[in-house]
């Protein structure tokens, strides 16, 4: 055969395979999963940032299908928060409530969301942060291919997957390192908590040669390609968690001038319980460090910079999606592990139950069930993904699930909705979410009660007024009937990540 006839043949065996596959796409639903670190809610569709947030593609997001404007995330860090994610379990029922804990020996028989959809047929494929990044989070028998996170800079955890446990050469601090200028950061010492992230600043480098970007790339090739079965496609974008690099182009978005700081009461704690105090406090060292280095203007910069960053690969996802023959027959689900505090309440980083770690980006796209440009303000909860997808999908749930499918809502957004919202952080500490109130019990019986409506920054606890006894009474409904111990240390395992096996400790 001439040349020219092999690639009449070839051309001609991708075209069937191609239209195979459409054929195969048409029957099922595919889901476009993408996941985001560290976003709190300072997106354009939710506002919560009181200047302007350059984020164009969220607000396409939202265009597209459903915004949740009143959704919270399962836990404020990321761990638990993904781990209940992924399994559709509540922290209160696995006992995963911090990052220090891993969740596959704790739980060894559940059956993580996409081992749900791959045991139905589904190709499952993932890349960067899905799991938590860390080692030992991202099970190597859980998908049927995965594109391991590329970090923008050295960093002690960089091996997600089996037999990259030794960083490979390349891995550096970038050129001139800390660009923040911060002296303890550059001396590698506390406070910060952790130096190796405490960074920010621009990259001079296109957004396909950032880590998030490789990952997008990954994602996005998968999309242009023929399937023959229906895919479950997972894209985990890792800003804006720190280190907050992204390219210059994207700090040019915000003039320093023009940075808004968050509104801060100068007392606000002083009538929160010492549960609450203390997560405000934690990394207390490090939001002085930064005000004491003059960098808090750049870092709220940074921080929307990296939203800014994240938005556009959210693009680049949605163009690849509407290129390709799943374009009509493919869900979309957008939501971010937790939010973030940027000197809120007094509070830097993630760990608290106040609004501004537990509210989330939240979207869903569903060809034939969403309405283009819906808007859904009812109280929802990530732990809620997993239930809806497999609605979505008709699929049957391989256990137990704690939420419930939200498919009600995304066909009629104002659809009666009694349910409210539970963030759990730490054993037995929750903050519940209706749609005018946040009530906050922590471990030792304290509490905090806020009437969202009147008081949108949550200064005023009113827990003590006896007028809310029974507001606070309905609301505790909503508490886990129960908080599980603990799992594990990591510290109580040997783990081999050759093997991906863990070995308990002797005593
Ligand atoms: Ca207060």
């Amino acid at each position: 055969m001439n040349r020219r006839g092999f690639l009449q043949l070839s051309v001609f065996g991708a075209t069937s395979a191609f239209l195979r596959s459409l054929a195969a796409s048409e029957r099922r639903r595919n889901v476009l999963f993408i996941a985001l670190d560290d976003m709190n809610d300072w997106i354009g569709p939710l506002g919560g940032y009181s200047g302007k947030a350059h984020t164009p593609n969220l607000d396409r997001l939202g265009r597209k299908g459903v915004t949740f404007t009143n959704a919270h995330s399962p836990s404020t860090v990321c761990n638990p928060s993904r781990t209940a994610i992924m399994t559709g379990l509540r922290p209160s029922t696995t006992g995963i409530y911090n990052n220090g804990q891993w969740w596959r020996p704790a739980l060894p028989d559940v059956v993580t969301m996409p081992e749900c959809f791959r045991e139905n047929g589904y190709r499952v494929e993932g890349g960067g942060k899905v799991f938590h990044h860390t080692l030992g989070n991202n099970p190597p028998g859980i998908w049927d291919n995965y594109h391991p996170q590329v970090q923008d800079s050295r960093w002690h955890y960089n091996y997600p997957v089996p037999g990259q446990h030794t960083p490979k050469g390349g891995v550096h601090w970038p050129e001139g390192f800390p660009l923040n200028g911060i002296e303890n950061v550059k001396l590698g010492k506390r406070p910060p908590a952790n130096y190796r992230e405490f960074d920010w600043g621009p990259f001079d480098k296109p957004d396909l040669e950032m880590g998030d970007g490789r990952l997008v790339e990954w994602a996005t090739d998968f999309l242009s390609r023929p399937h023959d079965k229906p895919f479950f496609l997972a894209a985990g974008i890792y800003r804006p968690h720190l280190p907050w690099y992204v390219p210059r182009k994207y700090f040019d978005l915000y003039p320093p001038a023009g940075i808004e700081l968050p509104a801060v009461k100068e007392d606000d704690l002083n009538d929160v319980p010492a549960c609450g105090r203390k997560m405000a406090e934690a990394r207390l060292a490090d939001f002085e460090l930064v005000k004491k280095a003059g960098q808090y203007r750049q870092a709220v910069r940074a921080y929307l910079a990296s939203i800014s960053f994240a938005d556009a690969l959210i693009g680049l996802l949605l163009d690849a999606l509407e290129k390709s023959p799943y374009r009509d027959n493919t869900i979309i689900v957008a939501w971010s592990d937790h939010g973030w505090h940027l000197g809120e309440k007094g509070a830097w980083h993630k760990r608290t139950l106040w609004e501004r770690a537990t509210h989330v980006p939240f979207f869903i796209a569903a060809p034939g069930v969403t309405r283009p440009g819906s808007v859904c303000n009812r109280p929802v909860n990530l732990i809620d993904i997993y239930p809806t997808l497999i609605d979505l999908c008709g699929l049957r749930a391989g256990g137990r699930l704690d939420g419930v499918s939200l498919v009600r809502l995304l066909r009629n957004p104002q659809a009666a909705w009694e349910r409210a919202s539970v963030t759990t952080y730490e054993r037995g500490n929750h903050a519940v979410r209706t749609d005018k109130w946040r009530y906050i019990r922590y471990n030792d019986g304290t509490e905090e009660l806020y009437d969202r409506d009147n008081d949108p920054h949550e200064w005023t606890n009113v827990a003590e007024d006896p007028r809310f006894d029974s507001t606070k009474r309905e609301l505790a409904k909503w508490l886990p009937k129960s908080d599980a111990p603990p799992a594990l240390l990591k510290s109580a395992y040997h783990f081999d990540p050759d093997s991906y096996s863990w070995r308990k400790k002797e005593k």
